[in-house]
């Protein structure tokens, strides 16, 4: 036994995850359910280091030395489930088994806790960066059993992103925490690439602009305070020229957003926690919106009632468009964060929203120059109530209110949809309020369903009597 590492499952995240440990030196024990990736691996990429090749699951745990660590990269669901049975049958206390796939969390805790209960540990790691990533560095986010950190955390470190010297990757938190943080991230992601999607209908409903001048503004922003991988891949497809028709790819992509449920678990699990993400609700829905074929083509003669003309101040509504992006994001952020802190709170997890901001900082999708500003506003307050509440976002969100509201009007004006935008000025005009109509919702309930309400000059709770004399009685 001589391999420090075992890698199952060797499709393109696995196969380019175990390059990434072979070319930090480590021995990696290969294997996969069928022989054929495994081979095709060792073809073209054997040159990159240290492989050992094994067939069966017997063979893969024998190459391994102990403590055993192995990393699972399957398909997520049964497969996993199935995968992490035959490894459990044949290692012993001890060991570790590592999940890199893109498990929810909820699964994470039961697997955590029937690995536990045979002596193993479990550590469900979110692993973040696509194949690119995977193959040069990813951001990772290992949860699982913090003595197992101890064996594990030195390997993925060393094949984490880097940022400033510092990997991108760090022990999260107990059972499920890294997958669950791994998911806010990919809800994250998703509005992120909403706000960027509405900035650029903006640009090419409001102001007229074609595919390459819109990428123009993406590559100068990505010299400014909205430097991130976004930003810069959104440039470049939009830059992108269709070899067959000599258009714009961006023009001939079908305008059907597809999702492969990672933002939508996050929603459903905000929910659960009650905690509003109105930025990443927004972004699912509106994929659910754009793949609404039928009813789109149903829709199309739908009355506009456009008000207003379109800006002719092409320099300003830019920067516009650029301060309602920037602060929406603020609020997407801020937003994911609350559901960190809940979860954390939820599951006692214990989790460091520093740390968090931190280690995405490189490796993953949503890495941007945002993100030290978090890590920073972390650091000088760790029990920050809300991100837009630190001195640093409080200003930009000042900076950029006016143009924000400008945006969600001209844009409301002139029929784009523009619903992260507007719901996250909405969200931002709601924490602000001095009186919700709450107070109005309280009273409804308490008149048909008597769930009674609290007085802002009393304590306790009260009821009126609705269907009575109307007098008030104390609950
Ligand atoms: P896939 O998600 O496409 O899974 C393919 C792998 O799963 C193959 O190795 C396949 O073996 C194996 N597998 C299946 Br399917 N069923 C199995 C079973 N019952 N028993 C054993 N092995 C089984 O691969 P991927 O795109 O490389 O992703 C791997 C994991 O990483 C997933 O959980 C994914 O969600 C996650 N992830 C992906 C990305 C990304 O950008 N693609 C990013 C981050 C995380 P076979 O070769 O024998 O069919």
């Amino acid at each position: 036994a001589r391999a420090q590492i075992g890698v199952t499952g060797l499709a393109v995240m696995g196969s380019n995850i175990a390059r990434n440990f072979a070319r930090h030196g480590y021995t990696v024990a290969l294997h996969n359910r069928s022989i054929g990736k495994t081979d095709a691996l060792l073809a073209e990429h054997g040159g990159d280091g240290d492989f050992v090749r094994t067939e069966t699951v017997e063979e893969f745990v024998a190459a391994l030395e102990k403590p055993r660590r192995v990393l699972i990269m399957v398909k997520a669901g049964d497969a996993t489930d199935a995968v992490i049975e035959e490894l459990a049958a044949a290692m012993e206390p001890g060991d570790i088994i590592i999940d890199g796939g893109n498990a929810l969390y909820t699964d994470t805790i039961r697997r955590e806790a029937a690995m536990k209960a045979r002596g193993l540990n479990f550590v469900g790691a979110g692993i973040s960066g696509g194949e690119e990533g995977a193959l040069n560095g990813p951001a990772i986010m290992p949860g699982g059993p913090k003595e197992s950190y101890e064996s594990l955390g030195p390997l993925l470190e060393s094949i984490a992103a880097q940022v400033d010297g510092v990997p991108c990757c760090t022990h999260i938190g107990p059972d499920g925490s890294g997958h669950f943080v791994k998911m806010v991230h990919n809800g994250i992601e998703y509005a992120d690439m909403q706000l960027i999607g509405e900035a650029y209908n903006l640009f090419r409903d409001a102001l007229g602009f074609d595919a390459k001048q819109i990428a123009d503004v993406f590559t100068q922003w990505n010299s400014g305070d909205l430097e991130s991988y976004l930003v810069e891949i959104t440039a470049e497809v939009l830059n992108q020229v269709d070899a067959k028709t000599g258009q714009p790819l961006v023009d001939v992509i079908v305008d059907a957003a597809e999702q492969k449920g990672t933002g939508r678990w996050t929603v459903k699990s905000a929910l659960d926690l009650g905690i509003p993400v109105t930025g990443i609700a927004e972004a699912v829905f509106a994929r659910a919106l754009s793949g609404s074929r039928t009813q789109r083509a149903a829709a199309k003669g739908l009355a506009s009632g456009v008000l207003g003309e379109k800006p002719t101040d092409v320099a300003e509504f830019t920067e516009a468009i650029r301060q309602a992006l920037y602060a929406s994001k603020i609020v997407a952020y801020a937003q994911g964060f609350d559901q960190i802190a809940a979860g954390s709170a939820e599951y006692n997890w214990d989790l460091h929203p520093g740390d968090l901001a931190t280690i995405w900082r490189g490796g993953c999708i949503i890495r941007a120059r945002f993100l030290n500003r978090i890590k920073e506003a972390y650091e000088a307050d760790p029990s920050l109530p809300s991100l837009i509440l630190a001195p640093y976002f409080r200003e930009a969100i000042e900076t950029a209110i006016d143009s924000w509201r400008r945006v969600v009007v001209v844009a409301t004006q002139l029929g784009i949809p523009v619903p992260a935008f507007a719901s996250s000025l909405s969200y931002y005009d709601g924490l602000r309020a001095e009186r919700l109509p709450a107070a109005l919702t309280q009273g409804q309930r308490d008149f048909f369903g008597a769930h009674t309400y609290e007085r802002i000059d009393a304590e306790g709770k009260y009821h009126t009597l609705w269907s009575g004399d109307r007098s008030e009685v104390q609950a």
